[in-house]
């Protein structure tokens, strides 16, 4: 059974002015793409092409360099796109209260967010995710690496991410990362992050 790309959910426009409609278009229908045509290329034939995205990334290190690009590309950006809506939305109770007991409140939360995704040096990702003690962490990873695989500094399960990969905003902000990832806090989708920190807390 081969990956598939998923359906966005929304139109390529919906999150303008924040992020436009081109910059989604070539990011989902090109790059997103490729991570999955290359996981078929690389799993075709083998026991990985019948895995879960979650069952590879857990024991990535046993897998090729073409499979921890490409596998993890693939589930970075289908929770990715589930994760902006222009629909607002606000963390839950449950969430604001793990915020503050576990990051220091939402500011304190925003500040150590906003300076993973810009202090990571290159490309990749940056995290909120429920680690092992059912505690908020925040983290970033490089290129297509993130917190389920067990070569991540910071393990846990991603409730929210955000890509910071030029091809992710350069078409629009250019070198301004900073503003990027503040207009990324008016794409998110809240009911979807509250509805994995519940499941991660289970
Ligand atoms: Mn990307």
């Amino acid at each position: 059974m081969a990956f598939e790309l998923p359906a966005l959910g929304y139109e390529y426009n919906s999150l303008e002015p924040h992020i436009d409609a081109r910059t989604m278009e070539i990011h989902h229908s090109k790059h997103h793409n490729a991570y999955v045509t290359n996981l078929n290329n690389a799993t075709a034939g083998t026991a990985v092409e019948t895995m879960s995205l979650e069952e590879i990334c857990k024991n990535i290190s046993q897998h090729s360099m073409a499979i921890r690009n490409n596998g993890g590309g693939h589930y970075n950006h289908s929770l990715f796109w589930k994760l902006l809506s222009n629909a607002g939305g606000s963390p839950s109770a449950a969430l604001l209260a793990a915020i503050e007991k576990d990051l220091g409140g939402m500011e304190a939360f925003k500040t150590a967010f906003n300076n993973a995704a810009a202090t990571r040096f290159g490309s990749g990702w940056a995290w909120l995710s429920v680690n092992a003690d059912k505690k908020l962490v925040v983290s970033s990873t490089p290129n297509q690496d993130n917190p389920l695989m067990d070569v991540a500094e910071v393990k846990g399960t991603p409730i929210l991410g955000l890509d910071v990969w030029e091809h992710a905003y350069y078409l629009h902000y250019q070198n301004r990362r900073p503003d990027y990832i503040s207009a990324f806090w008016n794409v998110i989708n809240w009911n979807e992050v509250n509805k994995r920190f519940e499941a991660a807390m289970l």
